[in-house]
């Protein structure tokens, strides 16, 4: 049956256009790294694209290609490509996007490697950037120059949450030729669909809630439209960052929990926020869920729901926030986010360590931030956990 004007549980169980031929109700494993051309003719014809046929599993892959539409679906774009992380995923829009002299703009706060690698890397080819707080739209207004071709923003933010206007983003793209890209991993397409609001490309780490169960390492981008996709896709062929099929299916099982699992999480998390913000030892606490959360209103409205990560500092800064994190038993130490176990972690130490002191300070990613992915667990157990350890502070 189409999943075309169903729901998204139902798009998230049936979705993604797979039809086994020997009736396997899931996706099978196709563990193989080439395919068997019936005739050299139609070999040649794979090659030019005038057959559906596989080739190479680099180039494309049925248990892939299955995931790959199953996102493009839920996030209403045109198609998806599969990567081997994350972090491939980000590396392949710069690499098909950017080219000498071009500049980007970009969040203070995103996951620190997004950033690094534009800095680090991509500066020795002559690509310019600069990194800004794009919730305030103003100042991205501010930032763009002739030579701007990308604006690429990660919404809520690794690790502040901060929120970007993506509907005001789009405009500024527009009316700029620029193009949009947004991470959505902190998100997902349950509660977010950047394309919905404007967005040209989305992308995720799969790793996080798409997956869901911390056993992989993937990624993925959707595009709107045809050419970006064959330009996206010729990249990661280019590059052999291409996921994997057994990873794919691993994927595949995680994603059709997705909404349930993101709803427990969800409810989770909130309990835990407004538990730290009553707790006498916290400092502050920065969930988009929480009405003191200084962009509350647009998170409702470009959100379906406030997702699953907090941001919060303990009275005593780096020190009590260590202590906390050397003492909780349940949650576990550890970077990664968006699994059915609540992990913490100390992103300026961490997930964010090679950002320089000053633009760490710049974005909001202070000593004492500690962020905490809520999982799954019963609530009564979490908040025990961090009231045994926040009494040791
Ligand atoms: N984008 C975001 C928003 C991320 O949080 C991460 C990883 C990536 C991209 C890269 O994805 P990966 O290559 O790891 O699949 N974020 C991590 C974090 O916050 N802790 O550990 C990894």
């Amino acid at each position: 049956m189409s999943t075309e004007n169903t729901g998204f549980n139902t798009k998230l169980i049936h979705g993604g256009k797979f039809k086994d031929k020997l009736g396997s109700v899931n996706v099978p494993i196709y563990q193989s790294s080439t395919f068997e051309f019936e005739s050299a003719e139609e070999g040649a014809k794979c090659f030019l694209g005038e057959s559906g046929g596989y080739i190479y599993t680099r180039l494309g892959n049925p248990t892939i290609n299955a995931l790959e539409n199953s996102i493009a679906e839920l996030e209403g774009g045109f198609g998806g490509i599969g990567t081997s992380s994350g972090m491939a995923a980000v590396n392949i829009v710069y690499m098909a996007l950017l080219s000498k002299g071009d500049h980007i703009i970009s969040s203070q706060a995103i996951y620190g490697p997004s950033r690094g690698l534009i800095e680090d890397q991509y500066s020795r080819f002559g690509v310019e950037s600069t990194y800004i707080n794009t919730s305030d739209i103003n100042n991205i207004k501010r930032a763009v120059k002739p030579n701007t071709k990308l604006l690429y923003v990660e919404t809520p933010a690794n690790p502040t949450l901060e929120i970007t206007d993506l509907k005001a983003c789009a405009e500024i793209a527009k009316e700029n030729n620029i193009l949009l890209v947004v991470d959505n991993t902190f998100s997902s397409p349950y509660l977010q669909r950047p394309i919905e609001l404007g967005a040209d490309i989305v992308l995720h780490s799969m790793t996080k809630f798409i997956n869901g169960h911390a056993d992989i390492i993937g990624g993925i981008v959707v595009t709107k439209t045809e050419s970006l996709y064959k330009k996206l896709r010729s990249m990661m062929t280019v590059l052999g960052c291409n996921l994997d099929p057994h990873q794919s299916y691993m994927v595949l099982r995680g994603l059709k929990t997705l909404a349930i699992r993101i709803e427990r999480s969800q409810q989770n998390a909130m309990i835990l926020a407004e538990y730290l913000e009553k707790h006498p030892k916290i400092e502050w606490v920065k969930y988009p869920g929480l009405k003191s959360h200084h962009q509350y209103k647009l998170a409702k409205e470009q959100m379906s729901g406030p997702g699953a990560i907090i941001s919060f500092s303990v009275k005593g800064g780096l020190d009590a926030g260590k202590t906390l994190m050397n003492n909780v038993k349940l949650a576990i130490l550890a970077v990664s986010l968006g699994g059915v176990e609540t992990l913490i972690e100390h992103p300026a130490s961490m997930t964010h360590s090679k950002v320089s002191s000053q633009d760490k300070l710049k974005g909001g990613i202070t000593d004492g931030l500690v962020r905490l992915s809520v999982g799954i667990e019963d609530s009564n157990d979490l908040i025990k956990d961090l009231d045994q350890a926040l009494q040791k502070v």
